[in-house]
């Protein structure tokens, strides 16, 4: 999983690491004086009169190089602008290739340059480490919009609750819808799936299967059926038979087909659900992302599901989808099975590209 992205920024991280590095080398070279302090005032001490200490109090002896380096060491530089401009540049043009959207790259390259520029570092730290914080930070920044915890969330609700699930076709909303009914049932809620992709021929019977496979009661008309209707029966069902959750899966649509847009409006303004999910894949990098603005400006949602992480070796719809529509990444598809779905958290995402 965003193996390519891991590997760029790892290797930014080196290049920039040893760009600072020789800042570092050049501040050493810029005060020998200092050093030369050191050395007479060692130089010093050794003329004048010792007298003897208690041997229990003897002092550690420290040598006249340990003094030079402790005051090297104790010593500061700052990274100047000038030493990182084309690192950055750099940073910006892998990012852009790993898929990751214009402004939120730029935001990246931003708050790095922020947080690295002007700022003193002491002689001998790590510098490869500088700057991974700097890009993990920057990155925090654009992933971790809000802390919707959605567990939560569900617990705290009113039941049933109903969550509707939209997005373009064969992204994986039928197989995430599957893999969400397996996760509340491990959690001990009951589930109701309404089968409101009427649109396309053999949607009824693949979602069926999952529902037959699952245990799970499902609400089903006829294809063609009004999408917004199953939903509602959906939710009529769950509230008389008090199930705790309603998982709607909708036909894929594009958001440029202006009817297909209105039906899921529709379904939207009838049903009034918890919450609205946009699903889409990793793998389609811009493209999900700008889907995923369109989709949000339609059928406003509150946080959207990447599928196919597991083929997805760029990263960027990961890290743009949040900064681009101001809602979190909920889950993260991670395969084909039921249990290949992964709550998404910011840290796990960090911690993930630096392994
Ligand atoms: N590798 C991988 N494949 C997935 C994932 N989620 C869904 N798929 C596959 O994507 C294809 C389309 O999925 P489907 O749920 O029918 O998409 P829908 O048209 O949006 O409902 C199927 O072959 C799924 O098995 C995932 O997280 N990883
Ligand atoms: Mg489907």
């Amino acid at each position: 999983m965003f193996d390519k992205l891991k590997e760029k920024l790892g290797s930014f991280k080196r290049v920039l690491g040893g760009a600072i590095e020789e800042k570092e080398k050049e501040a050493i070279k810029a005060e020998p004086a200092k050093a030369e302090a050191v050395k007479t005032e060692a130089a010093v001490e050794k003329e004048l009169p010792k007298t003897p200490e208690p041997a229990a109090k003897a002092p550690e002896k420290i040598g006249i190089f340990d003094k030079i380096k402790a005051a090297v060491f104790e010593q500061e530089f700052i990274i100047d602008e000038g030493s990182l401009k084309d690192h950055l540049w750099e940073l910006e043009i892998a990012l852009l290739e790993s898929d990751v959207a214009l402004p939120v790259a730029e935001k990246i390259v931003e708050s790095v340059k922020n947080e690295l520029v002007g700022s003193r570092r002491k002689i001998g730290s790590d510098t490869g480490k500088i700057v991974e914080t700097a890009i993990k930070n920057a990155i925090s920044k654009v992933i971790s919009v809000d802390s919707f915890d959605f567990d939560d969330f569900i617990k705290k609700a009113k039941k049933p609750v109903s969550i509707v699930f939209v997005g373009v076709n064969g992204t994986g909303k039928t197989t995430t819808v599957a893999k969400m009914a397996e996760r509340f049932i491990a959690q001990g809620y009951s589930v109701v799936i309404a089968a409101a992709d009427t649109f396309r021929a053999g949607a009824i019977e693949q979602i069926d299967r999952h529902a037959e496979n699952l245990g799970v009661k499902i609400i089903k008309h006829q294809e063609g059926a009004d999408p917004a209707a199953i939903v509602y029966d959906a939710v009529q069902l769950a509230k008389a038979k008090h199930k705790d959750i309603v998982l709607a899966d909708t036909a894929g649509r594009m958001h440029t087909n202006v009817n297909l847009m209105d039906q899921l409006k529709k379904v939207c303004r009838v049903n009034q659900p918890d919450l609205i999910i946009f699903v889409d894949e990793a793998v389609a990098g811009n493209d999900a992302v700008e889907r995923a603005k369109l989709f949000n400006n339609a059928v406003p949602f509150n946080g959207s599901i990447l599928t196919k992480a597991d083929a997805d070796s760029k990263g960027g719809a990961a890290i743009s989808i949040s900064y681009t529509t101001g809602k979190p990444i909920l889950f993260l598809g991670v395969g084909q099975t039921y249990k290949d779905l992964v709550k998404f958290e910011p840290q796990w995402l960090l911690a993930r590209l630096f392994e």
